[in-house]
């Protein structure tokens, strides 16, 4: 080995190219999802007899209702269907089909992925930070108090029919998943939106006249009373149907898409005006409300194409014609059956061949993630915005020599910064703390879905860079924890040089105003505010400047990287 190299690379572990159950966190299952109403946490299993409930006097109401002389007036007045003059000429071009099946697959994937993310972090908040005991819904118990609690021990466990991939704690796949099918339902929307309105199918969804409220209003009653209104789908829609697909088309999907990005450290700390207001709690919050109302809408619009006249629905959608055959229903079997092979197969592909999807998803959005890392990330809160909770992560050290110098308050410590610089050196953390000092109120933003606002007290990595003096040839800044990954080997993190002359890429020894903490990271922790959480090494053993890091462990540029799946650039 080159004698530039740090001693510690010796110690960076192989991993498999697959995800190893017998050697993945263990199993554990969740509760049944809550939602908090002032202090009382209420199951959402009584959303099911009140929903039945409520279905049954709605529909009674609707039926008296409609023995009214005023309401029967109303629905003759108006029958449900918009005027005249906004009527498709074009019936179902083949475009269009393609589109809407195209959306159902891609749908298929972006929900189980969307799950199992979800369930990495299983609570959700509107405030900035993730303080337990303030979730408005959890389907994970109460955070315990009498012991560590890391966000790794609170992600659960769900069926792996709806997760992809069905394993606790794969975030890093199923955000593989989320965002390379996001990217290509996102493409496959927005050709279907030059196309619609190219085409005269727009006024399919886009309603021209007030008059869709009051239609849709009595369409609501015509369903509700069980007596359904004539429809003529083919050349328009019904004023309820234009107005739940005009706002799941035009409002849900786009809510989806910015909801989503605003969860990202990058995208937030690039947005700052628009990040004070919705933060990352809040987004994941609505991004999940947006979910519940893609489920209540595919629930209801699938529901209605089979009790409102399946194969003639049927027809129009799945084989663009207008007559009583049964080619809609064939074609629609062929659509189900391979939604259906590929829903089986996903969950088992993955496992098996995880560093494909890994590598696919980068070939796919790894790029363009990539490209949010230049932005200078530069959102600073106020003291005012500290979080009062900061949840912990990572396996922490388990080394005599680390206990030794912590034992002594670090004062034996020796800070190495080596490879591929000019002066290679070793500091003291008295030495550290002798150079510019720099304090910074920042968001973290963790891969499983948590944050937390914090100060943080340190000094800039670009300082360090600056004293050691990179040779031409270095371009990545490789972290070495005192502390194992997971599963064994070392933990560590790779950066792009550039990134790390970032003004927020800190050496941090301070948090909140007080010496780093064990658990957080004493006595050195990285902070790189355009990065997801994993990203940032706590205990930090030893600093290399490398010209590549695919001869680093498993080569993917960091122990997460290697052992979980995750990219090697998180800015999104
Ligand atoms: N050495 C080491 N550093 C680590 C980790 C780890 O497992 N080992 N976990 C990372 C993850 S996933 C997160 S979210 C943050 C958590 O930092 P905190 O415990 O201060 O909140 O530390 C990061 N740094
Ligand atoms: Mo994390």
């Amino acid at each position: 080995m080159d004698s530039r190299h740090d001693p510690l690379q010796a110690s960076l572990t192989n991993a498999p190219d697959n995800l190893r159950l017998d050697q993945w966190l263990p199993p554990q299952h969740g509760i049944v999802p809550r939602l908090r109403i002032g202090q009382r946490w209420i199951s959402s299993l009584w959303a099911l007899p009140l929903i039945i409930v409520a279905l049954c006097v709605a529909i009674v109401a609707a039926q008296q209702l409609r023995a009214l002389p005023a309401v029967a007036a109303f629905i003759a007045n108006y029958p449900g269907l918009t005027p005249l003059s906004s009527a498709v000429h074009t019936g179902f071009p083949w475009w269009l089909r393609l589109q809407h099946f195209l959306n159902l697959l891609f749908m298929v994937f972006i929900i189980r992925s969307g799950i199992q993310i979800l369930a990495d972090h299983p609570r959700l908040y509107w405030s900035r930070g993730s303080v337990p005991g303030l979730e408005w819904f959890r389907f994970q118990r109460e955070v315990p108090r009498d012991r560590v609690w890391t966000s790794k021990d609170d992600a659960v466990t769900i069926p792996s029919w709806l997760g992809l991939p069905g394993v606790r704690h794969s975030v890093g796949l199923a955000r593989w998943w989320h965002l390379s099918v996001n990217l290509l339902w996102l493409v496959n929307g927005l050709v279907s939106y030059v196309l619609l309105f190219s085409t005269d199918q727009w006024h399919r969804l886009v309603p021209t006249s007030w008059s869709v409220f009051p239609n849709a209003l009595s369409t609501a009653l015509q369903y509700l009373s069980l007596q359904f209104p004539v429809e003529q789908a083919w050349t328009r829609y019904n004023g309820l149907q234009q107005l739940t697909y005009f706002v799941t088309v035009f409002v849900a999907a786009p809510m989806a898409a910015i909801t989503g990005l605003m969860q990202s450290p990058a995208i937030a700390n690039r947005f700052g005006a628009l990040s004070r207001r919705l933060s990352r709690q809040a987004a994941r919050s609505v991004h999940f409300l947006v979910l519940c109302w893609f489920l209540l809408f595919i629930f209801i619009h699938v529901t209605l194409v089979f009790v409102t006249g399946m194969r003639r629905n049927l027809n129009f959608m799945f084989a663009g014609v207008n007559d009583d055959s049964w080619r809609g229903l064939a074609w629609f079997a062929v659509a189900m059956a391979l939604l259906a092979i590929a829903w089986v197969g996903a969950s088992p592909f993955t496992i098996k061949h995880a560093r494909l999807v890994q590598k696919s998803g980068r070939h796919l959005i790894g790029k363009l993630k990539g490209l949010a890392e230049r932005w200078e990330p530069r959102v600073q809160y106020a003291d005012s915005d500290i979080s009062p909770y900061f949840w912990l992560n990572g396996t922490l050290p388990n080394s005599a020599a680390y206990d030794a110098l912590r034992r002594e308050d670090f004062a034996d410590y020796r800070l190495r910064i080596g490879g591929l610089v000019a002066r290679p050196c070793t500091l003291s953390l008295a030495q550290i703390k002798a150079l510019d000092k720099q304090v910074q109120v920042s968001e973290h933003f963790c891969i499983q879905g948590w944050s937390g606002v914090a100060k943080w007290g340190g000094v800039p990595v670009r300082r360090l860079l600056e004293l050691v003096a990179p040779l031409p040839s270095a371009h990545y800044v490789v972290f070495y924890s005192f502390a194992d990954g997971a599963a064994g080997g070392r933990y560590y993190d790779v950066h792009s040089i550039d990134n790390m002359r970032h003004a927020l890429s800190l050496l941090a020894y301070e948090m909140n105003d007080a010496p780093l903490t064990f658990m957080h990271g004493a006595p050195l922790r990285l902070r790189c505010e355009n990065e997801l959480g994993f990203k940032m090494v706590k205990w930090i053993e030893a600093i290399e400047l490398v010209d590549d890091f695919r001869q680093l462990g498993a080569g993917q540029g960091g122990y997460n990287e290697d052992h979980e799946f995750y990219g090697y650039r998180m800015p999104i």
